[in-house]
């Protein structure tokens, strides 16, 4: 039996509820497609220590599939992310008191590193399911690209990691109810979302080819 790891963040910035954890905290030692155990956890809003915690749950599952996920209030559905950055740059202090500003995730590191997940096939699998989704070009530059880039670092630098990457998530209906105008997502469609995603990355060996970019 091999390992996916799934990870959810704490509530920031206000919030007492993080969607991400809540759907990622429903599929813990969930089987997917008979062949692979999914194991959770909840990662701190913090730069720094987010990415020793990852590394920790790393190293304790021998993951084949990784997938962190976070909250990206306002963002309409399930943003596929596409690309990592080498930079933290804080609007809002973390929930430890840090703001960094353009400072590198790894000193030396590469400027990016690109999703290992089939994107687009996710893409595709969730609209077709009736699941609102995109690609994402940018994960931000906040705790989430943090961590997302430690993800992939991690990745790159040791073998036996299959497929990684990161998806950023709407409001549940409760929070966007205390900020008017936005957009959320039920857990039910999030929980049905994470299925279909997970047994994608499972079944498709090469991503697609489906036009999602953007034009500025
Ligand atoms: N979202 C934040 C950090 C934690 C989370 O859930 C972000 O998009 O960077």
């Amino acid at each position: 039996m091999s390992t996916i790891l799934l990870t959810g963040f704490a509530p920031f910035n206000q919030e007492t509820i993080n969607p991400s954890w809540e759907v990622v905290r429903r599929f813990d030692d969930q089987k997917i497609q008979a062949s692979h155990t999914v194991k959770v956890a909840e990662l701190a809003c913090e730069f720094g220590t987010s990415i020793t915690q990852l590394q920790q749950l790393l190293e304790l599952h021998q993951p084949e599939f990784v997938i962190c996920v976070g909250q990206a209030g306002g963002r309409p559905d399930l943003s596929i992310e596409r690309v990592a950055i080498n930079v933290d740059d804080a609007r809002i202090p973390d929930n430890g008191g840090a703001q960094p500003i353009d400072q590198a995730i790894v000193e030396d590191g590469p400027a990016a590193y690109f999703s290992s997940l089939p994107i687009k096939a996710i893409v595709q699998a969730l609209r077709t399911q009736g699941i609102p989704a995109s690609v994402s070009q940018t994960a931000g530059t906040y705790v989430c690209n943090h961590i997302f880039y430690g993800l992939m670092h991690y990745a790159d630098t040791h073998p036996g990691i299959k497929r990684a990457g990161f998806v950023h998530i709407p409001y549940l209906p409760d929070q966007a109810c205390h900020h008017p105008g936005s957009a959320s997502m039920s857990l039910e469609t999030l929980e049905s979302a994470f299925r279909l995603l997970l047994e994608t990355c499972l079944l498709q060996n090469q991503d697609i080819r489906l036009s999602a970019g953007t034009i500025c």
